[in-house]
């Protein structure tokens, strides 16, 4: 299958809709079909056993490979700028099928200090207990990793931006020392999307989703893609896919995510543009203690975000933002709870916004301890801008903080 508009020099946009899809091979149907089949019938014996030798091209089983996951795995790989790409049932089917493949016991992980709870969680109660060594090590600065890293070492891996606190990670120089000491480089690019920063093209060697954010972008599915190397990819989907988690996407699911690409960068345009309104308008307002957003002047990593994530139209931050209250966690949970349009919930990048207490739901894997040693205070409140008009996402926010700051006199706890 091939479109003709697969030239590279087309724009992001243009990609995102037509990428590996010419409705003419498809009797003309302009929106692509979804292949609901568990099997692919085989026109002989001889045929069926050359595509699970791999000594011919074909699809055999949908857990192994569909025609559906097929054309996302190729337009986001053209997004992403990799040579391939596996969709999963979810972003940590993606990241599990992954490191199941690419690490075995006495090697190390060196994983970035703040990370999602579940993947935290699949690193400690996962992956260490089958003798991989999982050494944390804030990879903001690239010097640690530098003196961390050791023969040992398979892989590098982190977030950019870091969920829930912002932190942002220099791909170019942590993808460098990674590669000096034959380590990979794996990036969870689902805060910035690849409108924003295409980590291969920084150096990285793999990159991880969880569609059921901005890739899908409407909270109607959970799914997952990783994309790299094509003969890693092909390594994970035949190792860590189909034999380690069986964790595959529907085809139904596919067909949304494709469906969501197509406004992808329409969507991060809007969701840049009003966090950035929300960002300063917190910013401005007395109960407000700490807004992180890596557009504000007062970002500590100010210049590598501006380095770091842009897109088409110029620097751009992503609809994400972490905030700290004066009065702490109370203030927190009394902000969501006087909301009347903003949804608690958890999950991000979805047309609705979304606010949510990363310790006691996102990073509740982590205990106490280990949410203090990793940057995640407990006062933290983390908001995903939507795409509602932007100042009413400003009005119900400031409708529900109070005036004046809480008198706890509590101090901000969280750091970057
Ligand atoms: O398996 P999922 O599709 O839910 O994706 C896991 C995942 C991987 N990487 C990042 C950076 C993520 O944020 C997620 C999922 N995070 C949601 C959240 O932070 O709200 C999950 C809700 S508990």
């Amino acid at each position: 299958m091939s479109g003709k508009y697969d030239s590279v020099e087309t724009g992001f946009a243009t990609r995102a809709i037509h990428h590996g899809y010419d409705p003419l091979d498809h009797e003309g149907a302009l929106a692509p079909p979804v292949h609901m089949t568990s099997t692919f019938v085989f026109d002989s014996a001889e045929t069926g056993g050359d595509i699970f030798a791999g000594e011919r091209a074909g699809h055999a089983y949908s857990r192994i490979s569909n025609p559906t996951l097929d054309l996302l795995e190729r337009r986001m790989a053209c997004l992403e700028g990799a040579e391939a790409g596996l969709a999963t049932a979810s972003g940590i089917g993606a990241i599990t099928a992954s490191l199941w493949t690419l690490v075995g016991p006495g090697d190390e992980i060196i994983a970035d200090e703040t990370l999602y709870g579940c993947t935290f969680s699949f690193l400690h109660h996962g992956l260490e207990r089958f003798g991989v060594t999982i050494t944390h090590c804030d990879l903001g600065d690239p010097e640690a990793l530098a003196a961390a890293i050791g023969p040992q070492t398979k892989l590098v891996y982190f977030e950019t931006p870091a969920n829930p606190n912002m932190r942002l990670v220099d791909i170019r120089a942590v993808s460098g020392i990674a590669r000096a000491h034959g380590a990979l480089t794996m990036v969870d690019n689902t805060y910035a999307t690849p409108v924003l920063t295409r980590p291969l093209e920084h150096g990285a060697d793999l990159v991880v989703h969880s569609a059921t954010k901005y890739l899908g972008g409407h909270g109607d599915l959970v799914g997952g893609i990783v994309l790299g190397e094509a003969e890693t990819i092909e390594r994970i989907r035949l190792y860590g896919l189909k034999d380690m988690t069986g964790a595959v996407m529907a085809p139904m699911t596919a067909m949304l995510v494709l469906r969501g690409l197509k406004t992808l960068e329409l969507r991060m345009n809007r969701h840049c543009a009003s966090a950035m309104t929300v960002a300063r308008a917190l910013e401005a307002h007395a109960s407000v203690a700490r807004v992180l957003y890596p557009g504000l002047d007062s970002f500590p990593q100010g210049g590598l975000a501006r380095r770091q994530m842009k897109s088409s139209t110029g620097a751009s931050f992503g609809g994400m933002i972490a905030l700290e209250l004066h009065g702490g966690m109370a203030a927190g949970q009394a902000l969501i709870d006087g909301l009347s349009m903003i949804h608690c919930a958890v999950s991000l990048g979805d047309a609705e916004t979304l606010i949510q207490h990363p310790a006691s739901m996102t990073h509740s894997p982590y205990t106490p301890e280990e949410r203090m040693r990793h940057g995640i205070s407990d006062g933290l409140v983390r908001l995903s801008i939507g795409l509602e008009a932007p100042e009413d996402i400003v009005a119900d926010l400031t409708r529900s903080l109070p005036s004046t700051p809480a008198p706890t006199g509590l101090r901000p706890a969280m750091r970057v």
